[in-house]
């Protein structure tokens, strides 16, 4: 396979409510989409995932495309790849960082390969399973009554899994309030996007009586060592998201026994020949991993779809439908939810299709790079 034009472009989504954790708050989602296409014409949407603000694992939507423009897209135009597992050692290769940037490129390359021949992306990458369970990741509210009533709402609707974003100061109160209202059996979770320390891991020690399905990244973000201590003092499994980089962070977390289950995110790891390394590395090991989702648009979510097919992700991700994030999506059919499960699309590639119109009315910039151009840093 060989890549022959890759374009990018940004549009600007307004979420329909806005997204509060512990890090910041987004009102509307300013989404980096890709085109990739082959010389024989074959083209491919993928999306970058990565924030407006650098407050998620130091990406940001500005870096990632400097770093697609100058050193990703140099490295793959006009290079013949045997298969797409080839991508990410190519990437890798004195290039660090800009994981997010680069696994943008190499998600596009396994649909690529899933279009030229003719088979699903879910099934290229292994899934095995035809519906993924469906969960939802709630931002802080203002207070524990409106966090009550979202996600009594969102288990009405069928989610199978309720993630509560905490903070200090936004923490035990809430979730308690959630439990109580909602009953032992609501399948809750929070996380914490690494607004705890050790030091002051109080709140994390009462939400341990809570019967929580997981705590997520409680302490920094590129942190083991102190979540293993904290993991010890806890009988709720601490879940890593953020320090979960590549397949070596995830020995180093068995390793140091700092969490028990994985959130794999396709575009923090640098894309899914990493996400299928750490998921088959988990499996052996009996820790359970699920998907986790970064708002993304119809585009992005349907590779978090795929990824989510393989047998491994045995929890609910924070894949929902494209209602729960935007008025409409940009994809067509939009992702939908029938008894908190979404369907794996069984379609050559990504399974949608993409509404070019809508995505040419949204852009707010595009900038088209082929092979022969040359980048920076080659
Ligand atoms: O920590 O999982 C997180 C969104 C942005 C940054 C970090 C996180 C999240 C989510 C969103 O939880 C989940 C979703 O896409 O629905
Ligand atoms: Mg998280």
């Amino acid at each position: 396979m060989r890549l022959e034009r890759l374009t990018l472009r940004e549009l600007l989504l307004p979420l329909k409510e806005p997204f509060r954790i512990s890090s910041g708050t987004q009102t509307s989602r300013r989404i980096l989409l890709l085109e990739l296409e082959d010389a024989d014409g074959t083209s491919v949407w993928s999306e970058c995932v990565a924030p407006e603000e650098p407050n998620y694992n130091g990406e940001t939507i500005d870096t990632a495309r400097i770093a697609l423009e100058h050193w990703v897209a140099p490295r793959v135009l006009g290079r013949w790849f045997a298969n797409p597992a080839e991508l990410f050692p190519a990437l890798q290769h004195n290039f660090r960082g800009h994981l997010m940037a680069k696994a943008a490129v190499e998600m596009g390359m396994w649909a690529l390969a899933a279009e030229q021949q003719g088979v699903s992306l879910a099934r290229l990458l292994g899934g095995t399973r035809t519906e993924v369970e469906v969960g939802i990741s709630l931002g802080i509210q203002a207070s524990p009554g409106a966090l009550v009533e979202r996600s009594r709402r969102a288990l009405e609707e069928g989610y199978r899994k309720v993630k509560l974003k905490i903070e200090p100061g936004a923490d035990v109160e809430y979730v308690r309030a959630v439990r109580t209202e909602l009953g032992p059996k609501a399948p809750l979770m929070a996380d914490a996007n690494n607004a705890y320390s050790l030091e002051q891991a109080e709140p994390l020690l009462q939400l341990d009586q809570l019967d929580l399905i997981m705590i997520e990244q409680p302490l920094a973000w590129d942190d083991l060592r102190q979540h293993a201590e904290l993991q010890r003092r806890l009988r709720t499994p601490v879940c890593l998201d953020e320090s979960i980089t590549s397949l070596e962070r995830a020995r180093e977390m068995v390793e140091l026994e700092s969490g028990r289950v994985i959130n794999i995110k396709p575009g923090r790891v640098g894309g899914f020949t990493a996400s299928i390394a750490i998921h088959d590395f988990c499996a052996a090991q009996g820790i359970p991993v699920w998907c986790g989702g970064m708002l993304e648009s119809g585009v992005g979510r349907a590779y978090n779809v795929a990824l989510a097919s393989l047998p491994n992700f045995t929890k609910p991700g924070d894949i929902s439908p494209s209602s729960r994030y935007w008025e409409r999506d940009v994809v067509s059919p939009e992702w939908t939810m029938q008894k908190g499960m979404m369907a794996v699309p069984k379609g050559t590639g990504i399974g949608v299709e993409v509404d070019r119109e809508r995505i040419e009315k949204l852009t707010v910039w595009q900038k088209r790079v082929a092979a022969g151009q040359r980048g920076r840093g080659r």
